[in-house]
């Protein structure tokens, strides 16, 4: 049986991919990547029985969100090491099994996805076969907990980068686990699973606000920032990605060497933290969203430091010149390790390897405008409510989430130019990179486009719609004057979808597609309870959203 995977909005045919990724994940990576999700199951069945006698295993819980974060879309395409992860998995799971027997009997029956061992490659391709999304018969079972799975996917990551900074909640792995060990048990109806993915949500708002209180504890509150996107004539090095940490190791070590650092997609919104922009070497923004990288890349000509997904298949002209981090990994590509303890990872093979490139060549000149976090917007909050109370801004736009390659996500674009230029768009995540560059002006001084940050910082919107709400003294989120146009397209973008139900959010449109993994059952409770809907032409659907 080939591999089915179904999680990311660019699925073929927007119903699976069975071949080979459009990602560019081949068949057996697909199916390691399934083997380690059921071996994360079989951890997270002992992981819930041993917490409730008091044995909290941190090796246990930090394996977790690694193995959850490398299968992300884009984020790990090297076997080997899904092999090792594999393998580290079951010898963990065994230990903790043992422990667990040592303090009283195993409650309830042991599926077999804790009890199954295997140790070489060729049994674990064996085994991989029939542990996968398909081996869930019923549909709609099967979209819940693949939903579930996604959401926990998602929230995995923001508490690594939140690990990464020393911030941690326990409450989020002991999530984890409930979620994962809850899709190996059949005796789970619908409305138990729908129970959980809104449970799912509460812990994502959890898990963004840990990460918010860590780069900001960490780095500083994000400033409304002018960000250069041209080029200085040094050598440079880019680091696309999310972790703030390495952003801050980087910074550090090349401080003082004639390399200049640029950020890339989801690491633009470093430039707005007070603790990086006091570096003079940090020299701005370089390219756009992620699925534009083979070009830019390639005219970058110094080295690329990926530090979380998005990675696609490196052309040969720039592969000697990319390197991995944390969670990424790419066959063939040079990954830098973890450093021990508390100590800083080791970029000196990329910082050399700078030093012998050619200055960026220009793609673009001149500025762009963010760091409308939470705080700063708030310290604007009496002229942003006096130009909604004086009719100067009518609507705002929550256009946050993720770009991709499609030619359909020139709706946001196009969206973005035709929306009245009385309304104000608040986006977050790589989505932006679809309007962030038009000329679509201020409203008294309050940009078009307000950009939180990253796709995590879609908290920050959250928080505003929260405060706006408080000031406005109104009941219900829903009553504000925001609709919600969202573009999705990988698993952190669904925990931010959970964390925006959890919040009470209704109405939210999704695109450029709706999920595939989504049953139209489960489209159905969507429609019916949170009035979710997908998108049509951008003519109707601003006319919808204006209430025209
Ligand atoms: Fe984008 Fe990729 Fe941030 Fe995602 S770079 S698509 S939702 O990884 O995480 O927004
Ligand atoms: Fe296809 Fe997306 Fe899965 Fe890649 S992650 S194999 S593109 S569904």
């Amino acid at each position: 049986m080939s591999m089915f995977c179904y999680q990311c909005q660019e699925a073929s045919k927007n119903s699976a991919c069975t071949i080979k990724g459009i990602c560019g994940k081949q068949n057996d990576l697909a199916k390691l990547q399934d083997l380690l999700i059921y071996v994360l199951k079989g951890i997270s069945f002992y992981a819930l029985q041993g917490r409730q006698r008091g044995i909290e295993n941190e090796r246990i819980n930090r394996f977790t969100f690694e193995g959850l974060f490398m299968t992300i879309t884009n984020t790990n395409f090297n076997k080997d090491r899904f092999i090792d992860q594999i393998k580290e998995g079951l010898v963990l799971r065994e230990e903790l099994r043992r422990k667990i027997a040592g303090s009283g009997d195993i409650e309830g029956d042991i599926p077999e996805a804790a009890s199954w061992w295997g140790e070489t490659e060729a049994e674990f391709m064996d085994k991989s076969v029939g542990v996968g999304i398909l081996a869930t018969e019923n549909e709609d079972i099967r979209s819940l907990r693949e939903l579930l799975i996604y959401g926990i996917k998602g929230m995995a990551a923001y508490t690594e980068h939140a690990y990464n900074l020393g911030y941690e909640d326990n409450n989020l792995y002991q999530f984890m686990h409930k979620g994962l060990a809850a899709t190996l048990d059949d005796n789970l109806a619908s409305d138990d699973l729908v129970g959980l993915v809104l449970e799912c949500g509460k812990y994502g708002v959890d898990a963004m606000a840990l990460l918010d209180q860590a780069n900001t504890s960490s780095y500083g509150q994000p400033e409304i920032s002018r960000v250069n996107i041209g080029v200085r004539n040094n050598p440079g090095i880019l680091i696309s990605g999310h972790d703030l940490r390495d952003m801050e190791e980087l910074l550090l070590q090349t401080e003082g060497t004639g390399i200049d650092v640029y950020t890339h997609c989801e690491m633009l919104p470093a430039n707005y933290y007070p603790a990086f922009k006091k570096y003079a070497h940090f020299a701005g923004n370089y390219g756009n969203a992620w699925w534009q990288q083979n070009e830019e890349f390639e005219k970058f000509n110094g080295p690329i430091l990926m530090t979380t997904n998005c990675i696609i298949p490196p052309r040969e002209s720039y592969r000697d010149r990319v390197y991995t981090t944390g969670s990424t990994g790419y066959e063939g590509i040079k990954h830098i390790a973890d450093g021990k303890g508390l100590e800083p990872k080791d970029f000196s093979i990329i910082i050399e390897q700078a030093k012998k490139c050619l200055p960026p060549e220009a793609i673009e000149q001149g500025e762009i405008i963010g760091g409308f976090a939470h705080a700063a917007v708030m310290s604007l909050a009496d002229k942003v409510v006096e130009a909604v109370k004086s009719g100067a801004i009518k609507r705002f736009f929550v256009m946050a989430g993720c770009d991709g390659r499609m030619k359909s996500r020139s709706y946001y674009t196009e969206f973005a130019r035709q929306l009245p230029p009385d309304t104000v768009i608040l986006t977050a995540g790589c989505a932006k990179y679809r309007y962030n560059k038009l000329a679509l002006g201020d409203i008294d001084g309050i940009p078009r486009v307000l950009d939180a940050g990253q796709c995590n910082d879609s908290y920050s919107l959250a928080v505003i719609a929260l405060k706006l709400k408080e000031v406005f003294e109104l009941k219900d989120i829903n009553d504000l004057p925001i609709s919600y146009n969202i573009s999705w397209y990988e698993q952190k973008a669904v925990i931010v979808l959970l964390a925006l139900l959890y919040l009470g959010v209704k109405n939210i449109h999704l695109g450029p597609t709706l999920p595939a993994f989504l049953s139209p059952n489960v489209i159905d409770v969507l429609v019916k309870n949170f009035g979710i809907a997908g998108i049509s032409s951008v003519e109707e659907d601003i006319a919808l959203f204006m209430g025209e």
